[in-house]
């Protein structure tokens, strides 16, 4: 069968972020995050895992970008940690946290691959939660700060920049539903984060222009596939409530100026409180939008538990099963995904910012792993992608998660994401097939159905 291939310039990368990887949490100046609170509270994370180590990325750093050229990646996606390089969230500059991204992008640039950073992916410092967190209007202006130091000290040699990960996990996981940090259930909060969230993406997009900095800005979105479970009304109609919360209530004010006026008809006195102008600023356009998808899930009405009345089951494609994150995998989802995107937000340009599964893998005695569930996987997805190519989609880039097996989150060390095998009482990093499998991808720039 013949090859299909992606379009010239396609841009093929591997993603982390901090937290995730880097360890050191209380090293060289660091500030505490609000991770570093949560995972040391006993209860919060599976089996009690925390990020104090995780990769040692920190100090391995210059070894890692090395083992992500032998891979050929053409592209690195990595986050800064806020508490690393503003102790306290603004104010005095912790230099030696900055001089490890600084010596980052350059080891990326020596080894000719093209560094893509975002400012938030999720570990904010503890003295800005202590002062009310996202929640508060002056987060906004916390955030630009940050950015703007951070703009200063990379962007004479980082072009791709990223505000926020996933706003809608950082909001709803972190204030809403307690299972991610500050750990807090209150859905008022929750959608007053999502605005300043938006907020200070659009005033940091302002910064980044009127500044003069040189690349290309976006946000990323979790979009996950959304099908109701039934052809019910009640399905139908909590599916609507769930994608206007996951989808609409970033994509209708990025784009359009206002908020999901349904699905804030039904969240009624948890409306946000919005000033006149900040929606201007939220739509301020962007250079690209970052997706994130993983799976599709079948919504059903359910008068129980959440707020939207709706509960959410893992829907596998024929033929496919779930992630051990108990997700369905399903590639079509990512083609209607980008469909829906295309629709949205016009021909504006795309990349998957994250796409990967966690799978149980098995290494043998020199512990390289022959994950081909994963192969299987990333290979659907991206002819799925190149279907939406085909069908007019404007993606013009591909980012895997995850370069290397990390820490996820509230289930700690167990799911393993990653393409390179993480010994984690070691630190040695391996290869799994995918990397060699992804590697050949890269080199051809396109795929063998
Ligand atoms: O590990 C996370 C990442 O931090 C954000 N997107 C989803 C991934 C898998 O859960």
């Amino acid at each position: 069968m013949s090859t299909r291939h992606f379009p010239d310039g396609f841009l093929w990368g591997a993603a982390t972020s901090a937290y995730q990887i880097e360890g050191a949490w209380n090293e060289d100046g660091k500030g505490e995050g609000i991770w570093d609170r949560f995972t040391h509270r006993v209860y919060n994370i599976l089996e009690g895992d925390t990020g104090d180590v995780a990769c040692d990325h920190y100090h391995r750093m210059s070894q890692d970008v090395a083992l992500m050229k032998t891979l050929g990646l053409p592209s690195y996606s990595f986050s800064v940690s806020w508490p690393r390089v503003l102790p306290q969230g603004r104010g005095a500059v912790n230099e030696k946290g900055l001089d490890f991204y600084d010596q980052l992008v350059d080891n990326l640039l020596a080894a000719n691959i093209l560094p893509k950073v975002t400012l938030n992916h999720w570990d904010y410092p503890q003295a800005l939660q202590d002062a009310g967190g996202w929640p508060n209007r002056d987060s906004v202006d916390w955030f630009v700060e940050y950015a703007r130091m951070v703009f200063d000290r990379l962007a004479d040699r980082v072009t791709l920049w990223v505000t926020h990960n996933e706003p809608w996990v950082i909001a709803f996981l972190g204030y809403a539903l307690g299972i991610h940090a500050p750990g807090l259930c209150d859905y008022s909060q929750a959608y007053q984060a999502i605005h300043h969230l938006l907020l200070s993406h659009g005033k940091t997009v302002q910064l980044f222009r009127q500044g003069g900095y040189q690349g290309e800005i976006g946000i990323v979105l979790n979009l996950e596939g959304a099908l109701p479970a039934s052809q019910r009304e009640a399905d139908q109609a909590a599916r609507q409530r769930v994608y206007e919360e996951t989808a609409s209530l970033f994509l209708d004010p990025l784009f359009n100026g206002h908020y999901p006026g349904m699905l804030f008809d039904w969240i009624g006195g948890h409306q946000p409180r919005v000033q006149a102008g900040d929606l201007d600023l939220i739509k301020l356009p962007i250079d690209f939008l970052g997706v994130n998808y993983y799976r599709t899930e079948a919504i059903s009405h359910a008068t129980s538990g959440s707020l939207l009345k709706a509960e959410a089951a893992p829907l596998s494609a024929p033929g496919w099963g779930q992630t051990e994150m108990g997700w369905g995998v399903n590639p079509a989802g990512l083609t209607a995904t980008l469909l829906d995107v295309k629709e949205r937000c016009g021909n504006l340009k795309v990349y998957i910012t994250e796409n990967g599964c966690a799978f149980r893998d098995t290494p043998d005695e020199r512990g390289f792993v022959a994950d081909w569930g994963r192969v299987n996987f990333l290979r659907a997805h991206l002819l799925a992608a190149l279907d939406a190519i085909d069908a007019g989609v404007n993606l013009q880039g591909y980012y895997a998660w995850s370069l290397m097996d990390n820490f996820e989150w509230a289930k700690g060390y167990g799911p393993r994401f990653g393409l390179v095998r993480v010994d984690y009482d070691t630190g040695r990093r391996i290869p799994k097939q995918s990397a060699r499998w992804y590697s050949e991808v890269i080199s051809q720039n396109g795929i063998n159905p």
